[in-house]
C-alpha cells in the first residue's frame, strides 16, 4: 500500500517553492540543524549505555553544571553549522561569547542561536529534553558576522524551531508560514510530516509553572498565577481552573501546551528581576512558534517578539501558550498594577 509520507527535506522544499526568490540557503540550512540534532539524538538515546551521562564538571556560562551531553550536542551543532558557509556567526547558552565561523570556512547570510540541549538537568532522570534554535538573516554588510547579527528582536527571526528527545523525537518548526510538527522514524533517520500546521487551542486545559517561586512574585502576577487555578480571592475575573502540568524542562511543557492548549510561565521574582530564561535562544524561538500557531507570548505584559535585545545571554519573564490564557495574565497584572500603582509598563514581577 503505498503511503503518503512527507519528509521534512520534501516539506521544507515545497515551503521553499512559494518564494520565487529563495535561493534555498535557507533550506539547506534547516537541513543541516535537522542532521545535527538526528545525532544529538542518537546519542542520547544511548546515553544510559554510554557514558556520557553525569554532569563534566564544568560549569557553563549561566553558571549552571555542564552536563556531558550539554557539551557533545552544542559541539554537534556547531560542527554541522560552520563549514557550511550558510552562517556568519553563532550564539549558544553554552559558549560565554558569539561563536565566528573558522577563517579556513566561508561565511553566508545567516546568523544562528541554539540552546544545544535545554532542560539538561533532566537528563540522569530521562525525563524530557530539547534542542532550541533561532534563525535571523545577517545585518552586517559583509565580512565575519558580528554580535549586531545576533542582538536582533525576535520579530526578524527567518525560522526558528526545537526538537523535543521524548518518548518519540519530534522536530517543530516555523518559517513564518505556520507551525509543523515532524516525528522521528529511526527506521529510516528521517523526519516525517506527523503535525502539520499546529493550531494552539485559544483557551488551555494547563498551566505549566514552578509555583515554589510564588511568594517572590510580584502582587499581579500573583493574582493572575491565583486566577488561572479557579481562585478568585483577588475578586478579578477568571478563567476555566486549570489542571497543573510541569517538568522542569521548557521544551518538554512548551510543547505538551502547544499540542492540548496550555500556559507556560515562568515569571520575574525578587531573586531573577530579569526572569531565568534567556531571550535569544529560549523565550523568542518559542515565541515565534506559539505566535505561528495563534498562540501568545509576553513578559508578562509586552510581546516577547518586540524586545530589543542588549546583550546575548539576556533573560526574560516568559508567558507563553495559549491566547486568551496569556492575555488573561496580562490583564490581571495590569488590574493589579494599577489598583496598587498606577499603570503597569515594566515586565510583570
Ligand atoms: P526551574 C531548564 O534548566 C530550564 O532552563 C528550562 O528548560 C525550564 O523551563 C526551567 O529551566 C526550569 O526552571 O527553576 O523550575 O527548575
Amino acid at each position: 500500500m503505498h503511503t503518503s509520507v512527507t519528509t521534512i527535506e520534501r516539506f521544507i522544499l515545497d515551503q521553499e517553492d512559494r518564494y520565487p526568490e529563495a535561493t534555498g540557503e535557507l533550506s539547506n540550512l534547516l537541513y543541516d540543524i535537522c542532521l545535527a540534532t538526528k545525532i544529538i539524538a542518537a546519542s542520547i538515546r544511548r546515553a544510559g549505555l554510554v557514558n556520557i551521562l553525569g554532569a563534566s564538571g564544568i560549569q557553563n556560562v549561566q553558571g549552571e553544571e555542564q552536563q556531558k551531553l550539554d557539551i557533545l550536542a552544542n559541539e554537534t551543532l556547531k560542527n554541522c553549522l560552520k563549514h557550511t558557509g550558510r552562517v556568519c556567526i553563532m550564539g549558544s547558552e553554552e559558549d560565554d561569547d558569539i561563536i565566528p565561523v573558522p577563517p579556513e570556512y566561508p561565511v553566508g547570510k545567516y546568523a544562528v542561536l541554539f540552546d544545544p540541549l535545554d532542560g539538561s538537568s533532566n537528563i540522569d532522570v530521562n525525563s524530557a529534553v530539547g534542542t532550541i534554535f533561532s534563525i535571523y538573516r545577517r545585518v552586517s554588510m559583509h565580512g565575519r558576522g558580528t554580535v549586531a547579527d545576533v542582538l536582533q528582536p525576535g520579530c526578524k527571526q527567518v525560522a526558528a524551531g526545537y526538537v523535543m528527545y521524548g518518548s518519540s523525537t519530534m522536530l517543530v518548526y516555523t518559517t513564518g508560514q505556520g507551525a509543523h510538527g515532524f516525528t522521528l522514524d529511526p527506521t529510516i533517520g528521517e523526519f516525517l510530516l506527523s503535525h502539520p500546521r499546529i493550531i494552539t487551542p485559544r483557551i488551555g486545559k494547563y498551566y505549566s509553572v514552578n509555583e515554589s517561586n510564588f511568594p517572590r512574585w510580584g502582587k499581579g502576577m500573583q493574582a493572575a498565577v491565583r486566577g488561572l487555578k479557579g481562585d478568585l480571592t483577588e475578586g478579578l475575573n477568571g478563567v476555566v481552573p486549570k489542571n497543573s502540568r510541569y517538568i522542569g524542562s521548557l521544551v518538554g511543557d512548551f510543547h505538551r501546551n502547544l499540542i492540548s492548549g496550555g500556559i507556560f510561565l515562568y515569571p520575574a521574582d525578587s531573586k531573577n528581576q530579569r526572569g531565568k530564561l534567556r531571550l535569544l535562544y529560549e523565550a523568542s524561538p518559542m515565541a515565534f512558534i506559539a505566535e505561528q500557531a495563534e498562540g501568545s507570548a509576553t513578559d508578562g505584559v509586552n510581546r516577547i517578539l518586540d524586545i530589543m535585545p542588549e546583550m546575548l545571554h539576556q533573560r526574560t519573564p516568559l508567558v507563553i501558550g495559549s491566547r486568551e490564557d496569556v492575555g488573561f495574565v496580562a490583564d490581571t497584572v495590569r488590574q493589579v498594577g494599577e489598583r496598587n500603582s498606577g499603570a503597569v509598563s515594566q515586565p510583570a514581577l
